[in-house]
């Protein structure tokens, strides 16, 4: 019987799931080498299917969400980029581009503690050019008292003093921590009614690995604008209506999806 154990993720370019596998293997090496905690595993299948169900493309309504998003992160006085497992292992490389650009430093913070895994996702985003990262040193930790898991343990440099906090793939109970000591959050989340998309000041509904690349160009493009376009662009956007559209989105798309089906599942 021939088997295929898919041991080496030797994918290969034409395969239709290309894409959504490379990213797979990545969250599974990166759980390999302690970067993915084993729960950033289901965490991964929630997005995956969250993801398909918006036709696992960037829509205008999440476009609009990171134009937003940026535009506050350039108005910010202190923003910080929040970084977990699985952000780090799918796409370090665009997370030390937009660090960069925006002019925000990058802070370690986990949900799940294990040893060595502060240390693993360090040298991940090192490798990829990262020179100044934050919630490495744990004897320096101060905590949000608002919240009881691992994630309350923040750097006095970074989370703690910062105005925006961009959070990619949440956990509700942080979102909601941080907006009740007066934090503006932004988070990217493939899931429009979890906790955080709903606590959150910008939700962007849509993959981390596309959102990214994503922001990075928009923040090219604005790089240069003034405050007062930058506070429209942010006055205009409105959450709730990001978060009806993301759902009327993927109820549009799920409706094609049954159609399509419907022509091939014939009597
Ligand atoms: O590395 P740690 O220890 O900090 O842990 C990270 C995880 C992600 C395991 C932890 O924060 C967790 O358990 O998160 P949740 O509560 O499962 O929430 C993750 C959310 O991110 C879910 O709503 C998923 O749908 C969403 N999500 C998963 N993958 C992606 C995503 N959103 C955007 N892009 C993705 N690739």
């Amino acid at each position: 019987m021939r088997t295929n154990n898919n041991q080496d993720h030797d994918v290969p370019k034409d395969h239709p799931r290309y894409e959504s596998l490379k990213y797979r293997h990545r969250i599974i090496e990166g759980m390999k080498n302690l970067i993915v905690a084993e729960a950033g595993l289901v965490a991964h299948g929630r997005g995956e299917c969250f993801d398909y169900t918006l036709g696992e493309k960037t829509s205008e309504i999440a476009k609009k969400a990171i134009e937003a998003s940026i535009a506050l992160l350039y108005l910010a006085k202190y923003p910080v980029i929040s970084v977990n497992g699985n952000t780090a292992a799918l796409c370090p490389r665009k997370l030390v581009e937009l660090s960069k650009i925006i002019n925000a430093p990058l802070e370690i913070n986990l949900f799940y503690r294990k040893e060595g895994r502060i240390e693993a996702i360090k040298k991940v985003l090192e490798d990829a050019g990262a020179e100044r990262i934050l919630g490495i040193d744990e004897t320096r930790m101060v905590e949000i008292q608002e919240l009881s898991s691992n994630r309350r343990n923040v750097d006095p440099n970074g989370i703690k003093i910062a105005d925006v906090v961009f959070v990619p793939l949440e956990d509700g109970d942080r979102t909601e921590a941080l907006k009740k000591i007066g934090k503006k959050v932004i988070a990217v989340d493939l899931n429009p009614i979890s906790r955080t998309s709903l606590w959150a000041d910008i939700t962007i509904v849509d993959n981390i690995v596309r959102t990214l690349p994503e922001m990075i160009r928009i923040a090219k493009n604005l790089k240069n604008a003034d405050k007062e376009e930058l506070k429209k662009i942010v006055e205009t956007f409105n959450n709730k209506n990001n978060i009806q559209v993301s759902l009327d989105t993927i109820i549009q798309y799920i409706k094609k999806q049954k159609k399509d089906a419907f022509k091939i599942l014939k009597d």
